[in-house]
């Protein structure tokens, strides 16, 4: 990221300080003029954004209006790691993003990005739609946030600058960037390989000059971010089905009143089967678009010895009784 970038991040992230202090100062509940401030990573177009939009249209219609909701998209208030810093002070409303970046505040968050958890979209679908989810949101609150509702990621799978993955061994020595959690950095080393924690925004260069080898993520995040053309070779190993998530500081809730917190959770969760139909679309999309673009996708003809090389991570990161209590409930869903 240039100085310039992070200059203009700098100052947008602090007049939104400013703003959520401006907003805490007039008091009397006087904020609700101002719309709830939304940050998501991806651009307009992508699915998560576009269920947002759908959030806040349901929100001026239900409250006449009184609420409503302003993106910022495109990452224009900086990293996840950095919106959610803000967010937890209250000086950004909403936050839409993966729960890696909430590994480290929340261990609950961490279960559900253990590889090679969920069976199907299904499972995970039911899993967050259930009690694993409400469990995770609600396990939100102590850290300043309030957990409304999850989004769908897909299958994040290897790509790369080099070669094929067919095999563990086929990842040795190469350098794959990840997010900003350790969960993901214990995969990577699982495997053999050297894990890069970087934020999401900085992938492309970094491809591009070599900095990182490889990376990993869904179709869709694969062909926004243009990390394709870089690196070229696709492999299925879809270890991982951590889904989104919507959070909003603790702070602003607070200053809503108990009908707007109830239409602001409803409207938040109306909005997931809209996400849903269009992430499905999506993935279908870019998949497609990628493969007329010549990425060369494989599938791995034996995934046993990526789920026997990752599987330490689960003992390593399962640490507390609430987080074993996650995953047996998880694994133990009546759906396949
Ligand atoms: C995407 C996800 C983003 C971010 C990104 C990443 O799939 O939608 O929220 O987590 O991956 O790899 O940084």
């Amino acid at each position: 990221m240039s100085n310039d970038k992070n200059n203009k991040a700098f100052l947008t992230r602090r007049s939104m300080l400013a703003a959520g202090g401006a907003a805490a100062l007039a008091g009397c509940g006087r904020e609700h003029i101002r719309p709830l401030y939304s940050s998501d990573t991806h651009p307009e177009e992508y699915p998560t954004v576009q269920a947002v939009i759908e959030m806040a249209r349901l929100l001026r219609e239900r409250t006449s209006g009184a609420l409503d909701i302003k993106i910022f998209a495109g990452g224009q208030l900086g990293s996840e790691r950095d919106t959610l810093e803000i967010t937890t002070f209250g000086g950004l409303d909403l936050d839409r993003v993966n729960l890696a970046p909430l590994n480290s505040i929340e261990p609950l968050t961490e279960i559900p990005s253990l590889p090679f958890l969920f069976r199907s979209t299904d499972h995970m679908r039911a899993a967050m739609d259930g009690a694993p989810g409400e469990a995770i949101l609600a396990s939100l609150k102590p850290h300043g946030l309030v957990g409304l509702c999850f989004y769908d990621s897909g299958e994040r799978s290897f790509y790369n600058t080099r070669r094929p993955i067919n095999t563990p061994d086929d990842m040795n020595g190469m350098k794959i960037r990840v997010q900003n959690s350790d969960l993901y950095v214990s995969m990577i080393r699982a495997l053999g390989a050297d894990a890069t924690p970087m934020s999401l925004g900085e992938v492309y260069q970094s491809l591009v000059q070599g900095v990182i080898d490889g990376a990993e993520n869904n179709w869709p995040s694969y062909e926004s971010g243009r990390h394709y053309e870089a690196a070229p070779y696709y492999s299925l190993t879809r270890h991982v089905m951590a889904p989104e998530i919507l959070v909003m500081s603790l702070s602003r809730w607070r200053k809503l009143s108990d009908e707007e917190r109830k239409v602001v959770r409803r409207s938040a969760k109306d909005s997931v089967p809209y996400m849903r139909k269009l992430w499905d679309a999506r993935v279908e999309a870019s998949r497609a678009r990628l493969l007329a673009a010549g990425v060369m996708a494989n599938e791995i003809p034996d995934l046993q010895p990526f789920i026997d090389r990752m599987r330490p991570v689960w003992d390593q990161f399962i640490r507390t009784e609430a987080q074993a209590k996650l995953v047996n409930q998880i694994e133990g869903m009546a759906v396949s």
